[in-house]
């Protein structure tokens, strides 16, 4: 399915993967972080156990499509590594490839009664990983590290909470530990905008021609509730804190049935995507339940992302 207004087109295999595929008991899936490796498509999965809190556990498949293989334990669960601040569980996992580094690192939501806030771990080989810890306090969430330094320099994507106001920062590192330099990138527009509530990043940036790439969603608050759809911005390829342009409105949203009904009605939310040269494919939590893939092509973003430069 490929609505009018929509640039990313629904797999016919959707959803990809429920927790009736899961090869233990849990009650949802959804929120996957993704990349490449040994030639085949690795999802990290958010996977919600019977009490509540949520580990993240590796599926892999050939076609990136269908057949996933999914291991019986997780890969990431609450550890006292990162101290008390994973006693709610391990959320939302970004996986970026860091070819300097010949490693992944996986920025994650670390949940407790502390609040929310990012915490990051590198592994060589999704068998075992090790974890930084927290990196920054809550409530923080929604991080995502860019595949490559810019200025000699780490950069990652974050979503700070101030009260009410939830926009998209970044910030800087040169080890990975130790973040600063806060700056402002993407902002909630408030009022009735389909990105009016909230934003936060979606996928790590994607590098093209014409700058970063950025997905993120984007959250409105009908009366009947929140809706999470997905936006596109471009950043600027030497200095990530300028805003080259923005699309007014989304690139995917909630239409499907596993989209718009389950744990939390109304919700698109990519976490992952791989990509085979201009070809995209975005993995993202579906209603807070399941797993769905979308694919788009770059070059169809950058097209509409000309027309609307800041
Ligand atoms: C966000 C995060 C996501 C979740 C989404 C919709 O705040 O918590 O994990 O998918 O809400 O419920």
């Amino acid at each position: 399915m490929r609505l009018q207004n929509e640039i990313f087109k629904r797999s016919k295999h959707n959803p990809i993967i429920t927790f009736q595929d899961m090869p233990y008991m849990c009650q949802a899936v959804f929120n996957p972080g993704a990349t490449l490796i040994d030639g085949e498509t690795l999802l990290l999965l958010r996977v919600e156990d019977l009490e509540g809190t949520s580990h993240l556990t590796v599926a892999r498949s050939a076609d990136g499509e269908t057949g996933w293989r999914i291991e019986a334990e997780p890969l990431m669960s609450e550890h006292q590594d990162a101290g008390p601040y994973e006693e709610f569980g391990c959320e939302d996992p970004r996986i970026t490839y860091l070819s300097e580094l010949g490693e992944w690192l996986i920025a994650y939501t670390a949940y407790s009664g502390f609040g929310a806030g990012v915490a990051l771990a590198s592994t060589k080989d999704f068998r075992e990983v090790e974890r930084f810890g927290l990196v920054l306090a809550p409530n923080n969430k929604d991080a995502a590290i860019f595949p490559r330094k810019v200025k000699d320099r780490y950069w990652m994507l974050h979503r700070p909470s101030a009260g009410d106001i939830q926009h998209i920062w970044l910030n800087q590192s040169t080890d990975l530990v130790h973040w600063g330099r806060p700056w402002c990138v993407i902002m909630e527009r408030g009022g009735p905008m389909w990105d009016g509530a909230k934003v936060g990043a979606s996928t790590p940036p994607i590098e093209t021609p014409e700058g970063w790439l950025v997905l993120y969603h984007g959250v409105k608050e009908f009366a009947s509730g929140l809706t999470y759809r997905v936006g596109a911005a471009l950043l600027d390829l030497e200095d990530p804190r300028r805003l080259i342009a923005k699309l007014p409105y989304w690139v995917l949203g909630p239409h499907a049935h596993y989209e718009v009904a389950g744990a939390v009605p109304n919700v698109v939310f990519p976490c992952g995507h791989t990509q085979m040269g201009d070809q995209l494919r975005l993995y993202y939590g579906a209603a807070d339940s399941c797993v769905g893939m979308a694919t788009g092509k770059v070059s169809d973003i950058l097209a509409l992302l000309k027309d609307h430069r800041v």
